[in-house]
């Protein structure tokens, strides 16, 4: 296996605001982790330098006037009209000098990720700094600027790929890329999140299953506030894998976004990085050779810079010890790869965690299972 991993030091400077709590600095941790461990020496873990999209690539999705303003933003002009587009000061989208550059650079590492996996130049890429997937064709919405999942798939189908499956496991669901796709029976999308009725943005039931041609190609998979691993688990095993299979993809595009930790400080599901880590070698074991992974939410550094060091070792196939490197500890007291073992639950939770994973499944085995010769 070849897997290359998107970095640039670029990556890591833009601030959003200084108590924003996306910071960029969290993909340095990442690659530093994966440094410490030496696992760029092996052959078949590459470093691919981002390059920036250009507007014509950003326009595949994007509207011309939203580029030109993101454009404008960046610069400090045009300020005025910056609520139009989802953008204001103190909310979720502030404006920063250079975010249009730093947005175009990952979405800039999402295509070259694309296109190195569909030539075979690698068999998985990770653009750690991607999975921006609440932007929208012309609004920024939950952190996201232009949204690199959607333009990426977008030139997955330009190169010749016929189906391409989308599997989102950020605790927030995958809004965006599932409206773009949304009639499409190409783009297979698929979004486990904890449910909309606690969390941003709110939507991605399991009713919503697509339009038109598309219908039975989106298919949500919400969850419980407090969902653990086990649970977790199932849902991926008896929800998720059998509609990939079914669907047999030429890419599999994965948003891997870590926000489903217990330690992060915005959701409320309970995942380890054990529970995230085997979802993302089940993912890897779906893939049928081209497999294009994003970054994604993740607001607990330390969450982020071990889980999605491992999400890369299972993709390189390296195997890291549990004892962080001496170097990597020395500069950020991070001891341990993995965590121990979750906090124990109280047995009314873990009935309800329990109930609304079942039925989220068993939902979509009756919804969508069939239209794809599935039993339900
Ligand atoms: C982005 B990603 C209400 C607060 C909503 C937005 C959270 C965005 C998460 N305006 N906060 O999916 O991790
Ligand atoms: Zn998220």
């Amino acid at each position: 296996m070849t897997a290359g991993f998107m970095y640039s030091p670029e990556l890591t400077r833009n601030i959003l605001r200084e108590d924003h709590v996306l910071r960029p600095m969290r993909l340095r941790l990442v690659y530093e982790l994966l440094q410490a461990y030496g696992v760029f020496d092996e052959a078949e873990a590459v470093v691919i330098e981002p390059r920036v999209a250009t507007d014509q690539e950003l326009m595949s999705f994007h509207q011309r006037d939203y580029v030109e303003a993101v454009q404008a933003f960046s610069r400090g002009d045009e300020l005025d009209r910056q609520h139009r587009y989802g953008f204001g000061d103190s909310g979720d989208n502030p404006i920063s000098e250079g975010m249009f550059e730093a947005a175009a650079l990952a979405a800039g590492a999402s295509i070259v990720g694309a296109e190195a996996v569909w030539h075979g130049r690698a068999d998985v890429v990770f653009n750690a700094g991607g999975g921006y997937h609440h932007a929208g064709p012309d609004f920024a919405s939950g952190f996201c600027v232009f949204n690199d999942a959607v333009i990426a798939i977008l030139r997955l189908l330009a190169l010749g790929a016929e189906r391409v499956a989308y599997v989102d496991i950020d605790a927030h669901h995958g809004d965006g890329v599932q409206n773009a796709f949304y009639g499409s029976d190409r783009v297979l999308t698929v979004s486990v999140h904890q449910s909309g009725r606690t969390l941003f943005p709110g939507t991605g039931d399991c009713e919503e299953t697509g339009d038109g041609a598309g219908v039975g190609y989106a298919v949500n998979l919400p969850l419980a506030p407090g969902t653990h691993d086990e649970a977790y688990a199932h849902v991926m095993e008896q929800g998720v894998a059998p509609l990939i299979r079914a669907f047999r993809p030429d890419v599999l595009v994965t948003q891997q976004g870590i926000d489903t930790h217990i330690d992060d400080p915005l959701t409320h599901l309970r995942l380890t990085s054990e529970g995230h880590t085997r979802a993302v070698a089940l993912l890897g074991g779906l893939s049928p050779g081209r497999w294009l992974a994003l970054g994604g939410g993740g607001y607990d550094l330390s969450a982020v810079a071990r889980c999605w060091a491992m999400d890369y070792a299972v993709m390189a196939g390296a195997d890291l010890p549990d004892e962080i490197p001496q170097s990597f500890r020395n500069a950020y007291g991070l001891t341990r790869l993995r965590d121990g073992s979750a906090p124990a639950l109280l047995e009314a939770d873990d009935a309800r965690i329990w109930r609304e994973a079942e039925e989220s499944v068993r939902r979509v085995r009756q919804l969508v299972f069939p239209l794809h010769g599935l039993e339900s």
